[in-house]
């Protein structure tokens, strides 16, 4: 189903045309009104009357986490305190973390978004989403939750933790639609598992999975233990929070970008170049209608490429490829890049295996090492001692084959790696400790 058929559904010009007049409208609002911005104009030597085409976006600056740092707490906003109904902050893993505000008119369109998102999931007003992102700074939960509301639909705000009591709510309330992480759907899996509960029993029909990359053997996981359609929807709070970009149930194949409301463009990470179409490079968002908190050419160091193929649900919004990392995750052994998920990818084609891995990165001597820790099954568990040393080696050499790099790998136990509520934290880099 659409949501907004008037926009999701805009001819490619009308939506151009629409992008530009909004692209004017924001050039000019934050060269007025963020002093930050205006200085980095200056700079570039652009005024928000340099802005003819949408091909004159490139000439704007790039706006990175270090802007937001450097503005920390409150100074890139557009508008006063007065006008702020809400703030949200993502927690970065080190010092302090980003700040973004709405006004209400921003909460009313990002609200609408996540309807658009959940209408995207083939969601109603008949649906029951059981929310399990996390409630408070993060805006997986707020987000969620308005939009669900817009939508008509009934939201269960559980937020994140209490797993057997989401357990209970599950069976108890039979929710239809789940949204949290896809690692804490399969935490949820397993625990419902151990408690004896035929997870495939409940009533959900469809899980909107994002905040963290995840791969299509994830999907495939997900949607084999739980019975059900397991759809992507991606964001992140400084252009928005969840909402930026959804998977179609219809399409299943990339996450429509909301373009009335943002543009996107893919830019090569180290020269900053836009890159041709379809290539893979860093996505750079620029907001066209939030109020509090526009931003320009944000870039998000998140990693995918464009689809600009027509999708069979309707709408006319361009595709990004589901992320396939962020580029600060990707580390480099010994000259070659590599993404968690291009780990993930390999372990979870081999029989045996559960989706639950550790990647420790170290160093021995001036050489870096990859260890991957990966859990097997009951079954292959209680296996003899020298059938898991070949499984270890058969792993060790799929990732060899695949990826091209060499790494030592150690089964461990079931159920003995940590498992998270939110955010999976799955590579440890003891490299510069
Ligand atoms: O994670 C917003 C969100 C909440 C998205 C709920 C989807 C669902 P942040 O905490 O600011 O916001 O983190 C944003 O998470 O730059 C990506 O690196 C990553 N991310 C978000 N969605 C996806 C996804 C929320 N579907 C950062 N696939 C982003 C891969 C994702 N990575």
């Amino acid at each position: 189903m659409i949501f907004n058929e008037e926009f999701e559904t805009l001819p490619r010009e009308a939506l151009e045309s629409l992008q530009l007049k909004r692209l004017k409208h924001i050039a000019e609002r934050v060269y007025h009104t963020v002093g930050h911005y205006h200085k980095k104009f200056e700079e570039a030597g652009v005024t928000p009357e340099d802005i003819r085409s949408l091909d004159d976006l490139k000439r704007l600056p790039f706006t990175t986490k270090q802007d937001l740092r450097d503005n920390y707490p409150f100074g890139l906003f557009s508008v006063p305190m007065t006008n702020i109904v809400r703030l949200h902050a993502s927690s970065g893993t080190t010092g302090k973390p980003t700040v973004v505000a709405y006004t209400k008119r921003d909460i009313e369109t990002w609200a609408e978004l996540m309807a658009r998102s959940f209408a995207a999931a083939g969601l109603t007003r008949n649906d029951i989403i059981h929310n399990a992102y996390g409630y408070g700074l993060f805006t997986g939960g707020l987000g969620a939750h308005y939009g669900a509301e817009k939508l008509g639909a009934s939201v269960i705000p559980m937020s994140g933790g209490n797993t057997k009591k989401q357990i209970m709510l599950l069976q108890d309330f039979g929710p239809t639609a789940i949204c949290c992480t896809p690692s804490y759907l399969l935490y949820l899996a397993e625990t419902g598992e151990e408690m004896g509960i035929d997870m495939k029993s409940l009533r959900l029909r469809v899980g909107i999975l994002g905040a963290e990359p995840w791969s299509e053997r994830m999907r495939a996981e997900i949607e084999g233990r739980l019975d059900i359609t397991a759809l992507d929807i991606y964001g992140l709070s400084e252009i928005m929070g969840p909402g930026v970009a959804m998977e179609c149930l219809e399409g299943r194949n990339g996450l429509h970008i909301f373009e009335d409301n943002f543009i996107v463009e893919v830019i090569d990470p180290a020269t900053g170049e836009v890159v041709p179409n379809g290539q893979r490079g860093e996505l750079v968002f620029t907001t066209l209608t939030k109020e509090a908190f526009p931003l320009i050419r944000y870039r998000t160091k998140d990693i995918s490429r464009l689809m600009r193929e027509v999708c069979r649900c309707g709408r006319n919004f361009v595709r990004m490829e589901r992320v396939s990392g962020r580029s600060d995750d990707m580390f480099i052994i010994r000259g070659v890049n590599v993404f968690p998920s291009q780990i993930e990818s390999v372990i979870m084609e081999i029989e045996g295996l559960e989706p639950h891995y550790k990647l420790i990165l170290d160093r021995e001597g001036s050489l870096d090492t990859l260890e991957i820790q990966v859990e097997v099954s009951e079954k292959i568990f209680s296996d003899e001692i020298r059938q898991l040393q070949n499984l270890e080696r058969r792993i060790a050499k799929d990732i060899k084959d695949y990826i091209g790099i060499s790494a030592k790998v150690k089964l461990v136990e079931p159920k003995s790696l940590q498992r998270f509520e939110g955010k999976a934290q799955r590579v440890i880099d003891k490299r510069n400790i």
